[in-house]
């Protein structure tokens, strides 16, 4: 399918939140871990979403409408970026809960790890805390270009084991293209769902 995401909103604050009647997959990660190059890769254009190589820069949260499904794709402030002060990221974390915990509309999120690092504190209190809510992951190892083909595999069954999820993590790379079309197929279930 021919599909087009489509940037309708960015807001940086809570009270700039909308109830949208649309279903909604949020894309959650670490700062720097990949996520604007998947939202272009997905768009299937290069400027959509800004790449940094200064990682921390990205604040907002973005509401992108998929056509022509008609569900959001919602990219959350990348989390967990050491550089910046604790007032900012309390500011950042509060933000990410506002627009979890009171969403209905909320179908699932996608967790972008990085497939070279060990699992990272902050990804897992996130994952548990989707847990807890009752709320769907779906688990994508960014990046993954990166290892050797050997290791992949290896790379995707630790993260399996880690998450305890019954689906495999997702192998995706926005610079190949690998992981893109299995990510549509359980991005589209879960906006039905
Ligand atoms: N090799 C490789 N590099 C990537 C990939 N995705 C992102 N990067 C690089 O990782 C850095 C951070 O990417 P970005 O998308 O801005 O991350 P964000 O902070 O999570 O939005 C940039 O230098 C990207 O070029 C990928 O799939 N493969
Ligand atoms: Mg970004």
């Amino acid at each position: 399918m021919n599909r087009t995401i489509e940037l309708i909103k960015t807001i940086y604050e809570i009270k700039q939140l909308e109830d949208f009647d649309e279903p909604q997959i949020a894309l959650a990660g670490r700062s720097n871990v990949g996520k604007s190059s998947l939202v272009n890769r997905l768009a299937g254009r290069k400027k959509l979403a800004k790449i940094s190589s200064k990682p921390g820069k990205t604040r907002s949260l973005n509401y992108y409408r998929v056509n022509p499904d008609g569900y959001f794709l919602v990219d959350l402030p990348g989390y967990g970026y050491a550089k910046c002060s604790k007032t900012e990221r309390d500011k950042w974390a509060k933000l990410i809960e506002a627009y979890i915990s009171g969403n209905a509309r909320l179908k699932a999120v996608a967790v972008l790890l990085d497939c070279r690092l060990s699992p990272q504190k902050i990804d897992l209190e996130l994952t548990s805390y989707l847990g807890s809510l009752g709320i769907p992951i779906i688990p994508v190892l960014t990046k993954a270009d990166k290892p050797k083909q050997r290791d992949r595999a290896r790379l995707q069954n630790q993260w399996q084991d880690i998450l305890q999820q019954d689906r495999a993590p997702v192998l995706f790379s926005s610079k190949t293209g690998m992981g893109e079309s299995k990510l549509w197929e359980i991005l589209t279930e879960y906006a039905a769902s």
